[in-house]
């Protein structure tokens, strides 16, 4: 699952294009509508062109609201800039993409909106090149300029392309098993009570899991989990989710706690960093300065200690100490923004480099810098890791290779990872195929279950969903994707065949009225076993669906076009038949006919299935055992 998140200058139309895209309005605060401004975070969701459904955060442009943006673009995997045609790039357009760009969001789209006002195309030109320059030295550089308008519905759909683009590229949501949601939204439902909202990342969660909110510690139960407004029983990494919480009240919680699993993470009030003050950052920054933080949809003050100069110049970066007013809930590689409240203001931000140091380091000395500088990177098992994360299941010795370590740090790391299982062979018990992440087989799996139950809930009477649609839907390499069927099979959740896949739990259910329908045409079939009903017949009784069930559950089997046999009448000519081919005698059309009492229409549909088969053979009107 994946969320794209709105940015963009103060009525620019991120609101209006969400909603041209979603047929949802993101704006659902009655004073947002009055004052046609949008205050808070707004969600919304489609489905895209290739059936993925993705959720979008639409966030406010007025700079009085940046704390609310600030709360919703934490957890996104590809921006919607939106920037007005008839305006151009202005200051909140600045900021926001300033922001993006801390936060290392690398892939999106510019929409260039409004173009119904805009009758000059030289003046849209224009407006294009500025954004180019603009965004060339961010982490947008890249993106694609779409132009639309929401008004007349011009270039929506090239924009939906560009963002299904925008998300193909954006690095994959991985399952650590670690779930956490940051709350960016607390209410009450009638009926159901407390619901928090927030982007799942890290890990899945189930209904009836417990959890804890950080950084307070309370437990709870998960009652209920939604993603757009549709109850799940399982909710993937990348998931907008909804999650009604037993037994808190929602005077316990607000936006920047932490949903979680209980003794997953531990909050801290001092963590170590890697901090970039922007290039128009108003000032330097001395030391302990106090600051806005924004991590994740947590907001709260700072004090910033800085480890190797004394005071930190716009467009410089420095190792840092954050000690936060209140506990927060960090890991390692988190990127976070700082401002400063008055005048307000972006500063910088940074990553997370020890989220656990424990207490203040002395300043200036090499020794604490070194182990910064080595952390920053990760270790040689973070980046085994990593690496096949991006780059899928491979063998070990390409994995060593890819990795760019020393090969004898990698293999060391590689073996204490296989040890403690966080890696394994795709294939168990073939320690020389591919290599992959416990992480990597959460998310491959999560997937696989969630395609088959959609598929099953869409097709209840069929047996599975063809291998080819979920290789396809999975996006993996044909070499691996047996080896993924097999590896599922092995662990129970599935079955698989040799033209569909299923869960293992999946059973085709008929209602009473198909049931009954169903044990009348079976009687028919008993009551006539060499004149049974034929296929137009069936259809007419049961439905194709069910028809189609019968014969895939096997018990009905379907010689020809027309011809159908009941299970057990097949079985017993064909037991009878091969008795006969067997003793070396060979088999005619006749021959069937004759035996059995039957037709010759019937006879000849059995025999020619037979062929088909490749149980028999036909040498002129004979047939005999292949
Ligand atoms: N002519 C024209 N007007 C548009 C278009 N898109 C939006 N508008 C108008 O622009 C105004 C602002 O639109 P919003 O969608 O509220 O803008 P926003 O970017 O969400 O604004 P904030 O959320 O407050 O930052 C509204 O009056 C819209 O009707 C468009 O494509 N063409
Ligand atoms: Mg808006």
């Amino acid at each position: 699952m994946r969320v794209i998140g709105t940015a963009g200058h103060v009525d620019h139309g991120k609101s209006t294009l969400v909603t041209a895209l979603t047929g949802i309005n993101p704006d659902r605060l009655r004073e947002e509508r009055e004052r046609e401004m949008t205050i808070d975070l707004g969600f919304a969701w489609l489905v895209l062109p290739d059936g993925e459904p993705v959720s979008i955060v639409d966030v406010p442009g007025h700079e009085d609201f940046i704390k609310n943006m600030l709360a919703g673009v934490g957890g996104i995997d590809a921006a919607l800039l939106v920037i007005a045609a008839d305006e151009g790039v202005m200051p909140q357009t600045r900021e926001h993409v300033h922001i993006l760009d801390l936060l290392q969001v690398k892939s999106g789209v510019v929409a260039l909106t409004k173009i119904d006002l805009v009758d000059d195309p030289e003046w849209l030109d224009l407006v294009q090149e500025e954004i180019r320059e603009f965004l060339a030295d961010t982490s947008l550089a890249d993106v694609p300029i779409v132009p639309v308008s929401a008004r007349s519905g011009a270039g929506v759909e090239a924009l939906l392309q560009a963002l299904q683009q925008a998300l193909e590229q954006a690095p994959p949501r991985s399952d650590r098993g670690r779930p956490r949601v940051p709350i960016d939204r607390v209410f009450t439902l009638a009926g159901f009570g407390t619901i928090v909202t927030g982007t799942l990342s890290d890990g899945t969660l189930r209904t009836g899991q417990e959890v804890e909110v950080l950084p307070a510690g309370a437990r709870s139960r998960i009652r209920g989990l939604q993603t757009h407004k549709q109850k799940v029983d399982l909710a993937a990494p990348g998931s907008r989710v909804a999650i009604n919480l037993v037994g808190l009240d929602v005077s316990d919680l607000r936006r920047g706690n932490l949903v979680t699993l209980p003794g997953t993470y531990r909050p801290t009030q001092i963590f170590d960093a890697r901090l970039q003050l922007l290039d128009d950052a108003p000032r330097p920054l001395p030391h302990h300065a106090a600051v806005d933080l924004f991590v994740g949809s947590l907001q709260t003050t700072a004090r910033l200690r800085l480890l190797d100069r004394p005071h930190l110049d716009p467009g410089q970066a420095a190792w840092v100490q954050l000690e936060t007013e209140e506990p927060v809930v960090v890991v390692a590689q988190d990127r976070f923004v700082i401002r400063q409240p008055s005048p307000s203001a972006t500063l910088g931000g940074g990553f997370v480099v020890d989220p656990h140091p424990g207490r203040r380091h002395r300043r200036s000395r090499p020794e604490v810098l070194a182990r910064l500088e080595t952390l920053a990177h990760g270790t040689p098992e973070d980046i085994l890791l990593q690496t096949l994360e991006r780059q899928g299941p491979l063998p070990a010795p390409l994995l060593v290779q890819r990795s760019g370590l020393p090969p004898e740090e990698a293999e060391a790391a590689l073996a204490e990872l296989q040890q403690t299982a966080q890696v394994f062979p795709l294939l168990p018990g073939s320690p020389g195929g591919a290599l992959i992440s416990q992480g990597q087989w959460n998310t491959l799996s999560a997937k696989i279950e969630s395609l088959l139950q959609a598929y099953h809930a869409q097709y209840p009477l069929r047996t599975g969903m063809p291998r080819e649609e979920l290789k396809s839907r999975l996006r993996v390499e044909s070499k691996l994707y047996g080896d993924i069927l097999q590896r599922a099979v092995a662990e129970g959740t599935i079955r698989a065949g040799e033209s569909v896949v299923a869960l293992a739990s999946h059973e085709i259910r008929f209602t009473p009225e198909q049931e009954r329908r169903v044990q009348s045409l079976l009687a028919q079939f008993a009551q006539n076993p060499y004149s049974p009903p034929s296929v137009a017949e069936s259809e007419a009784a049961v439905g194709p669906n069910v028809l189609t069930a019968l014969i895939e559950q096997g018990r009905l089997v379907r010689l020809s076009d027309s011809v159908l046999m009941s299970a057990e009448v097949y079985r017993t000519m064909l037991d009878t038949v091969m008795e006969r081919l067997r003793r070396g005698e060979s088999v005619t059309v006749a021959t069937v006919r004759d035996l059995f009492g039957t037709s010759r229409k019937y006879a000849l549909a059995f025999l020619e299935y037979l062929d088909r088969e490749h149980i028999t053979r036909r040498i002129g009107d004979e047939r005999v055992l292949t």
